[in-house]
Parts: C-alpha cells; sequence; structure tokens
C-alpha cells in the first residue's frame, strides 16, 4: 500500500507578538518587545502550505489555540468577567498575561511525537502530546493539542493518542523537535530517532550550563514505550550541551532528517561516531541504507546556523526520489549559509534543490520552517481516515487567506493584550476556524 508523509502546519494565531518568553532561544530573546504583524504571520505560512501543496505534497493544516487564555488565568486566580480577569492580570501581572496570550502554538513540531503504524506494536499511528514543560506559555497549550489532533485523527481503529507526560522537568517533553525518523519508504518499518538534552536521573550524562536542556532522556524512552516501539527500531542521542548553551534549544535547530537521509551540523550530537553507527546499523536491518551528510563548523559556524536557521528546514522526498530542502530566507542573507547551500546542490548529492520563504514573523520568535509543521506518516487506508476539513487544497486555502484578512490584525504590541476587544475578535475567528476546519469544539469558550 503506498505511503506518503503528510506535513500539517501550524496557523499561526491572532494574538501572534514577540513577548521574549523564551529563555534559550535567541531570536525570541533579541527581538522582545517588538511590535508584531499577525496578519503578515498568518500569510506567510499560509503561503508555505500553498506552495508545498502545489508542488504534489499532501499539506494538511493544524488550528492555533484559544488566546488570551482566560481559563488558565482564572486557574491562577483571577476573577470577574473574562474582560475584568483580562485588565487585573494587565494590572497586576502582566508576565502572566503576556504568556497566556503568546501564539506558540504555532510551532507544531512542538504539538506531539508521532510514531506511524509501521513501526508501532498495535499497528496504530501514535500521537503524545508534548508537556512543553520547560516554559509555562507552551505548557498551556497540550489540553488543546490534544483536543485538535483528537479531531483530525479521530478514527480509533487507526489513531492512538496518549496524554501529555507528567508536567514535571524529569519529564520535559518537547515532541517532534527532536524526534526524526529514518526508513526506506514511509509505509515500512523504520527507526525512530529521540534526541534528548539532559537525563534527568542519571548524572554520568552532562547538561548545558546556560540554557535549560528542555527535552529528558527519560521523556523520550516513555514516547517510544508509548507507542509500542520495538528497541530495534529506536536510537536515543544527546545533543551536544555545548550547542544547547549557543542557543541550539531544540534538536531541530541542528539537524534534520527524512527516508535514509540525516543532515546535520558537526557539532550537533555527543558521541557522533557511535550514534552514526548506530542508525547504519538498525536502518541497515530494515532494508535502508542510512546516509549522513555533515555540514563542518568550519563552514558553517553554530553561531551561523543559529542565526540562519539552515537546519530548521524540511527535507523532502519529491517523486523522482531526489530531495528538497525548504529553507527560511535567512539562509539566502547569510553569506557562508548560502555557498554551502549552493555547493551541496552543486555536489550531485541527495538533496537536489533549496526552496527559499519568507518567514519572518515566526523566525523573529525562533521559529522556522520544520517548526511549523508536523510531520505525520500514513498509508493510503489512514490518510482516508484523517477529517479531510484539514487537508489543503486550494478552495481552503482561498477561504483561510480571507479569513486571516476578516479577523487579524496588522500590528500587535504588549499593550494591545490588556484590550478585552482582543479576546472577542480571536473568540470570533475561532469560532468561525473550527467550522471552515470541520473540527467540531475544541476550545475551551467553545466547551465551557
Ligand atoms: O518554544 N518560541 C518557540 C519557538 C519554537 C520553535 N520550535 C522548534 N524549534 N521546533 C519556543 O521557544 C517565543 C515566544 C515569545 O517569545 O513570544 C517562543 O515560544
Amino acid at each position: 500500500m503506498k505511503s506518503c508523509e503528510v506535513n500539517f502546519d501550524g496557523l499561526v494565531g491572532p494574538t501572534h507578538n514577540y513577548g521574549g518568553l523564551s529563555y534559550g532561544n535567541v531570536a525570541s530573546q533579541s527581538n522582545s518587545q517588538q511590535s508584531s504583524n499577525p496578519r503578515e504571520a498568518a500569510l506567510q505560512g499560509l503561503a508555505k502550505m500553498k506552495a508545498l501543496m502545489e508542488m504534489g505534497f499532501v499539506q494538511g493544516v493544524l488550528a492555533p489555540q484559544e488566546r488570551p487564555d482566560v481559563a488558565t488565568l482564572r486557574s491562577l486566580g483571577f476573577v470577574g468577567t473574562d474582560a475584568q480577569v483580562i485588565q487585573q492580570a494587565a494590572k497586576q501581572a502582566m508576565p502572566l498575561l503576556v504568556a497566556s496570550c503568546s501564539a506558540s502554538s504555532m510551532w507544531v513540531a512542538n504539538a506531539a511525537t508521532v510514531s506511524p503504524s509501521a513501526d508501532t506494536e498495535d499497528g496504530r499511528v501514535h500521537f503524545t502530546a508534548a508537556n512543553l514543560n520547560c516554559k509555562y506559555h507552551r505548557s498551556i497549550e497540550h489540553p488543546t493539542s490534544s483536543r485538535v489532533l483528537g479531531a483530525m485523527f479521530a478514527e480509533q481503529k487507526h489513531f492512538a493518542h496518549h496524554a501529555a507526560l507528567p508536567a514535571v522537568a524529569q519529564f520535559g517533553d518537547e515532541g517532534a523537535a527532536n524526534h526524526t525518523r529514518f526508513c526506506r519508504d514511509y509505509g515500512e518499518a523504520g527507526v525512530e530517532f529521540f534526541v534528548f538534552g539532559r537525563s534527568a536521573f542519571d548524572t554520568r550524562y552532562p547538561a548545558p550550563q546556560k540554557y535549560p536542556a528542555r527535552q529528558t532522556l527519560e521523556a523520550s524512552q516513555a514516547v517510544a514505550r508509548l507507542h509500542g516501539l520495538q528497541d530495534e527500531g529506536v536510537v536515543f542521542a544527546q545533543q551536544n550541551p555545548a550547542v544547547i548553551d549557543a542557543g541550539v534549544f531544540h534538536n531541530d535547530v541542528i539537524a534534520v532528517g527524512n527516508g535514509e537521509v540525516l543532515f546535520y551540523h558537526e557539532d550537533a550530537f555527543l558521541n557522533t561516531g557511535k550514534m552514526l553507527g548506530e542508525l547504519q546499523g538498525k536502518l541497515g536491518k530494515r532494508g535502508g541504507n542510512f546516509q549522513s551528510i555533515c555540514v563542518p563548523r568550519a563552514q558553517v559556524s553554530v553561531e551561523d546556523a543559529v542565526r540562519s536557521y539552515l537546519f530548521n528546514s524540511q527535507l523532502l522526498t519529491r517523486a523522482d526520489g531526489s530531495m528538497l530542502l525548504i529553507v527560511p530566507q535567512e539562509c539566502r542573507s547569510n553569506e557562508r549559509v548560502w555557498q554551502y547551500l549552493q555547493g551541496l546542490i552543486s555536489s550531485g548529492g541527495v538533496i537536489a534543490e533549496v526552496k527559499v520563504f519568507d518567514l519572518k514573523q515566526s523566525m523573529q520568535n525562533g521559529g522556522g520552517p520544520a517548526c511549523l509543521r508536523l510531520r505525520v506518516a500514513l498509508n493510503e487506508t489512514e490518510l482516508a481516515a484523517v477529517n479531510p476539513g484539514v487537508i489543503m487544497t486550494a478552495p481552503l486555502y482561498d477561504t483561510l487567506t480571507q479569513w486571516v484578512d476578516k479577523h487579524y490584525r496588522d500590528s500587535l504590541s504588549e499593550t494591545d493584550l490588556a484590550d478585552p476587544q482582543l479576546l472577542i475578535e480571536c473568540r470570533t475567528a475561532l469560532d468561525e476556524l473550527t467550522q471552515i476546519l470541520k473540527l467540531g469544539s475544541v476550545y475551551p469558550f467553545q466547551i465551557n
């Protein structure tokens, strides 16, 4: 049976803003307090979805979340009408209001870890919502992420959903941003590659000194168990703590994999040689021919990789088997990175083409092309079981761009977050969106 990888892109929500909320994420910190343009952000994301669809890839869309998250503010003790809750929070605890307004759910690579049915014991596609426990503004995403994923992948015969891991630092889980899958064909059993930043219980693993390591080994192991993966189909590897301290807060900022190929920076991992050997051996036993493309630090420094987001790219297999790399325009503006990419595509290797996208609004918060998508490998039967409302088509693209034009502001600053009118605008927009995408009731304001 034919299988393919579907990219579900996060639709940017109407409260997209620069809150400076992510310590350890250089872009989020350096653009803090700048005014954002939510409309432009959403349209930039939609343009990427449309372009991929037009190139022949199956493309999906993942809905944003209800923000400001009034229910969360209430759980922190703010009372009264919704407008009063927002105004009190603005007066007494602005950082909490900013956190409860973040549109960070757009980076759906962090929504969940996904294992395709070919890898799992019960032959279903497994999803574990990520607890995103390291950052408060992200830790409030998983209940709605679970409901939205449940509405998209509803048939229990094909899809299994696991709740987020315990909400403690020892089980910090950032979802697919630290997970890659290698395979010969999307429909065949592959090797799932889990990358962690530290161990919570085993002191033999080194940890970064400056910035937090968001993903623990124990969280990755728990997800592999929940998904019913076999030892022969799993490799765990540690991120180099030094690159976390240089701003690599997720592994997808320093490496990307697809099919039989790992594209990575020389400094990305600890014990790289052993890890590559393991990947080669395990994929080999599954009939695959593992290939790695190492970008040497002499050509692209870790700093250039973090600035340009070279590795936060989408590596896609085209119909002829060659691969396409989708990069943000920041790669073109960085001379060394652009030169490296020119060399890569003229080398005659598997990566045959590079396409550039303008995702500046998201990039300024540390979210590139790869952050904006959740990959789900599906066979034909499973694809047919996905809620058709979330699969991108030309008419859906038109509807969504009109919806954005109608509901989104073109400028948002911190003071605007205290405006109760913003909540009304967001709820009106999201209520309409759930009808467009045929999701049913998934938001707290629709349920309670
Ligand atoms: O978790 N930024 C996100 C970016 C996530 C990128 N995702 C992947 N690499 N897969 C984060 O740090 C910034 C929000 C703000 O500062 O307003 C933020 O949450």
